[in-house]
C-alpha cells in the first residue's frame, strides 16, 4: 500500500516504532494482565456481528423510518455496503469518516468497514466542515461516507469539503435504498483482524481547538460493552431506542448499539430525541430501553401531550452526558414509571452507572459506580495528592477500557495523562462508599446539554472574521441545557464606533461561524459586541466575570 493508513498512524504516532504499547497507549504487560483477568477476550467487532447473524437470522434486528430488517437482511446489507466501499477503494487499515444520520444504513456502513478490516473514524451529523477536514488529515482518512439526502447543514458540509476530492473519496448513501450498484460488484472476504488492533477512532468533546480522536481496540471496547450489558441487564427480548447520535460513545457502547448486537436486542432508530419523535416510537415498537441527555429527559417530562402515548413498555432510561439535576431525576419514577439509571461516562473510557437496585437516594443524587472491578479511581488535589474520601477533588482513572493516549497528540497527552497512565478527566468529583458524584469541572470546556465544546475552537473561528479584534467564549448557566455558549467580541478599531455598519452583528456573526465550518451545536447562543473584556488582577481575561 503506498498511502498511509490510519492503522500505521495509530501504531507509530506518538511512539515511533515502540512495540511495547498498543494504539491506545496501553503497555503490553497491562494488556496481558487484562487478558488473564478475563476482561479482554480476543473478540472483534466483526465477530460480534457474525454471532448475532448466525444466532438470530430471522429475528428483527433494526428499524428506521424507511425499513425494518432481520439480522440476515442486515448481513446482506452489510455485504452490499462492503462491495460498494471496496469498489471505491477502501481496504485494510484505511480510515473511513462516517457522518450519517441514525439509520439502518448507518449500521450497514459501520459493520461493512469492520468487515473490510478498515477503521471507522466517527463524526457527528452536527459536525462542520472544519472538523471533517481535521479528521481527514489527522486520522488520516481517505474516505468519507455521508447521506445522499442531506439537510441544510450537511449539504453545506458536502459543498465545503468538495475541494478535498483529490485526497478524500466521498461516498453518499441514500438511506431509503442504499448501496445501489452493489449487485455488479464482488463481495470481498472478511478480513482477519487481531483483537488488540485499533478498531476505530472515537470522538472526544475536547478542551482544545481541534477535537481529539480516541483510539480504541476491539479488546478494550468490547469489554466495556459486555460490562455495560451486565450492569444494565440488557436482554435478548429488549427493544432499544437510539435517539442520540449513533456515533456518540454513549449511544454506541453504554450499552448502546453494540450491547444490542451482543444480546440480539432489536434497535429502533429515531431521527432525534424530541418528544414528538420519541413518544410515538416507544408506543409503536414497545421500546424497553433508551438513552437520553438531561435536556431531552426534561423535554419528555414537561411535554404536555405525553399522556396520549403508552410508554409502559420502557424498563430503563439511561441519562448521562451532562449532570442531571436531582429535581429532574426525582420525577422519573413517579411521572414516567421508568427506572432511571444515571450514566457518567466518557469516550476516553471510564463509565459509571447507578445500579438498577440502588436506593432512590443513590439513584437521584449520585452519578453511579465504576462499572468494572478493574477501574482504578483516584481523587486528587491540584498537586496530585489524594484527598480524603468524601472530599471533592480531580478525578483520575485508569483501567481495562480507558485510553492512555489520544491519537497523534503528544502535547495534549502530556497534559491529559499522568506518568503512570491515569487519565485526567477534568471532572471534580466526590467519591464516597464506592459512588461518584460530579460536583464541578476543572477543564476548560462547555457542556451544552451533553455536547462538549472547547471555547478555543469557537474563538479560533470567530477570530478569522475581518472586523473581529478579539474573542472570549464562555459557558453560561442555562435552565434546560445546563450551559449555553456566550461569545464576547471586540471589534477592530476601524469598526469600533459602528460595528453593525461593518457587518458585525450577532446574527451575522452566527451565520459567519456556521459558514466557516463550525459544528452546529458550537455556534454561540449569545453574542455580545463589547469594547473590552473584564480582566483579572494579573491582567488575564476574566472568564469568570464574563459568566456573570
Ligand atoms: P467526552 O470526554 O467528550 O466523552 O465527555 C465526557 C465528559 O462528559 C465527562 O468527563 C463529564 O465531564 C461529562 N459527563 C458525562 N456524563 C456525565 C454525567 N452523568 N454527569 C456529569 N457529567 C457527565
Ligand atoms: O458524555 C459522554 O461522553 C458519555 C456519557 C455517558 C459517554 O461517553 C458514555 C456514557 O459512554
Amino acid at each position: 500500500m503506498n498511502h498511509q493508513t490510519v492503522l500505521d498512524a495509530a501504531t507509530n504516532s506518538d511512539d515511533p516504532g515502540n512495540p511495547g504499547v498498543l494504539a491506545t497507549g496501553v503497555p503490553r504487560e497491562d494488556a496481558k494482565r487484562y487478558r488473564e483477568l478475563g476482561a479482554w477476550t480476543g473478540d472483534t467487532h466483526w465477530a460480534l456481528f457474525r454471532r448475532a447473524v448466525d444466532s438470530w437470522p430471522t429475528e428483527t434486528a433494526a428499524t428506521d423510518r424507511h425499513r425494518t430488517v432481520t439480522w440476515s437482511d442486515l448481513d446482506a446489507g452489510v455485504s452490499r455496503a462492503a462491495a460498494v466501499l471496496a469498489g471505491a477503494g477502501v481496504g485494510r487499515g484505511d480510515g473511513v469518516i462516517i457522518q450519517l444520520p441514525n439509520s439502518v444504513a448507518y449500521l450497514e456502513t459501520v459493520f461493512a468497514v469492520w468487515r473490510l478490516g478498515a477503521i471507522p473514524v466517527f463524526s457527528l451529523p452536527a459536525h462542520g466542515s472544519a472538523e471533517i477536514r481535521h479528521f481527514a488529515s489527522h486520522a488520516p482518512a481517505r474516505f468519507y461516507v455521508s447521506t445522499a439526502t442531506p439537510n441544510r447543514h450537511l449539504a453545506r458540509v458536502h459543498r465545503d469539503i468538495a475541494d478535498l476530492a483529490g485526497t478524500v473519496t466521498m461516498i453518499l448513501v441514500d438511506e431509503a435504498s442504499p448501496w445501489e450498484g452493489a449487485d455488479a460488484l464482488p463481495v470481498p472476504d472478511a478480513a482477519s483482524v487481531p483483537s488488540e488492533e485499533l478498531a476505530f477512532l472515537q470522538l472526544s468533546g475536547g478542551t482544545t481547538g481541534v477535537p481529539k480522536q480516541i483510539p480504541k481496540t476491539h479488546d478494550d471496547y468490547l469489554y466495556s460493552v459486555r460490562a455495560s450489558v451486565e450492569v444494565c441487564d440488557l436482554r435478548h427480548s429488549d427493544v432499544l431506542l437510539v435517539a442520540l447520535p449513533a456515533s456518540h460513545n454513549f449511544t454506541m457502547s453504554s450499552p448502546g448499539i453494540l450491547g444490542a448486537v451482543q444480546v440480539g436486542a432489536s434497535i429502533v432508530f429515531a431521527a432525534d430525541p424530541m418528544p414528538t419523535e420519541v413518544l410515538p416510537l416507544i408506543a409503536e415498537h414497545g421500546v424497553t430501553h433508551l438513552a437520553l441527555v438531561p435536556p431531552a429527559l426534561l423535554s419528555l417530562l414537561n411535554f404536555p401531550g405525553r399522556d396520549a402515548y403508552d410508554v409502559s413498555s420502557v424498563r430503563t432510561v439511561w441519562v448521562g452526558g451532562a449532570k442531571l439535576s436531582e429535581a429532574a431525576a426525582r420525577r422519573v419514577r413517579p411521572e414516567l414509571g421508568w427506572t432511571l439509571q444515571q450514566v457518567f461516562g466518557m469516550a476516553e473510557g471510564l463509565v459509571n452507572y447507578t445500579p438498577l437496585d440502588a436506593s432512590i437516594e443513590e439513584i437521584v443524587s449520585t452519578q453511579g459506580r465504576p462499572m468494572s472491578p478493574w477501574d482504578e479511581i483516584r481523587v486528587v488535589d491540584d498537586e496530585d495528592v489524594d484527598v480524603p474520601e468524601g472530599e471533592p477533588g480531580n478525578l483520575l482513572t485508569r483501567g481495562p477500557y480507558t485510553i492512555r493516549r489520544y491519537h497523534r497528540a503528544p502535547e495534549v497527552n502530556a497534559r491529559s495523562f499522568t506518568e503512570d497512565g491515569f487519565y485526567r478527566t477534568g471532572d471534580i468529583v466526590v467519591f464516597r462508599e464506592g459512588t461518584l458524584t460530579v460536583v464541578g469541572r476543572a477543564k476548560d470546556q462547555i457542556n451544552r446539554g451533553g455536547e462538549k465544546i472547547a471555547p478555543e475552537a469557537v474563538e479560533n473561528i470567530l477570530l478569522t472574521h475581518d472586523t473581529v479584534h478579539d474573542v472570549s467564549v464562555v459557558g453560561v448557566p442555562d435552565e434546560v441545557l445546563g450551559e449555553k455558549i456566550r461569545a464576547f467580541v471586540i471589534p477592530r478599531q476601524d469598526a469600533a464606533s459602528d460595528p453593525a455598519a461593518h457587518g458585525l452583528t450577532p446574527t451575522k456573526l452566527r451565520k459567519f461561524a456556521r459558514e466557516a465550518g463550525l459544528s452546529s451545536f458550537a455556534v454561540p447562543d449569545l453574542i455580545d459586541i463589547v469594547a473590552e473584556f473584564p480582566l483579572t488582577g494579573v491582567g488575564k481575561v476574566s472568564k469568570k466575570a464574563q459568566q456573570g
